[in-house]
């Protein structure tokens, strides 16, 4: 339910504005929960702003983090950044990255950050397409932009929390909503075989299960982009 009058400022603790389908705002959430952060959230409902969000975030999107001091965070990997500098990184079991050589582990962050972009534009014309004659060749595009994803995870295994956090949002609406709106069926072969791996740990994940919407709403809410299904 949408706040209708702003609420105090600054706050106590933490407060995300959030909308709960929103995947850039479940990053924040999620970082919140997973490193046990005391917060508090107000809902967002973007179809029908309240009047004064824009004096909380002056670009009127979600998320936002507004801080005890004041001080107010958006963009979502930022935000997840910030958390883990500011309250993640030295806590013992806190930290959303994993243990390793701190050399690779920001390799392969740099790497999943810049293979997600290139997944996000053929997410676009993913969800853009309402062209059956182009849908099988849309298709393919999209399946390997998310192979080229997934191949940058590390060889031993699942990427790093902080990885999860920022990929994982997108890729579970993926899932939910590319099969009812397009007809997408992410391959069960060895190729996607880290996809499936994530999607099963992700899954399982307390803080990622408590920040997701329910997948009929998700469904439902996506119909504004996909318009019809192919
Ligand atoms: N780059 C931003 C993207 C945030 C964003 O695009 N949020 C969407 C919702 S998922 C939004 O607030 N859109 C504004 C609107 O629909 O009016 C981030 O990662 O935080």
């Amino acid at each position: 339910m949408t706040q209708l009058t702003r609420p105090h400022s600054p706050p106590s603790k933490p407060r995300l504005y959030r909308t709960l389908q929103c995947p850039h705002a479940q990053r924040v959430a999620w970082a919140l929960r997973s490193l046990g952060i005391d917060h508090e959230i107000v809902e967002i409902d973007l179809a029908n702003k309240p009047e004064w969000y824009p004096e909380v975030n002056p670009r009127a999107t979600v998320p936002a983090l507004e801080l005890p001091d004041g001080k107010v965070l958006i963009e979502s990997s930022e935000i997840v950044y910030y958390l883990e500098e500011a309250y993640g990184s030295g806590l013992e079991g806190k930290s959303l990255l994993s243990k390793g050589p701190v050399r690779a582990l920001s390799n392969s962050h740099h790497d999943l950050y810049i293979c997600g972009q290139g997944f996000s534009s053929a997410y676009g014309a993913f969800v853009r397409n309402t062209d059956r004659t182009k849908k099988d060749e849309i298709h393919t595009q999209l399946l390997s932009a998310l192979k080229d994803l997934i191949n940058t995870f590390p060889a031993t295994g699942l990427p790093s929390k902080l990885a999860i956090i920022h990929i994982f949002p997108h890729l579970w609406r993926l899932n939910v909503v590319g099969p009812y709106w397009r007809g997408l069926d992410i391959p069960k072969n060895k190729d996607f075989q880290p996809y499936w791996n994530l999607v099963e740990a992700a899954s399982k994940d307390e803080g990622f299960l408590k920040t997701r919407p329910e997948e009929e709403d998700t469904i439902k809410a996506y119909g504004k982009w996909y318009k019809e299904r192919i």
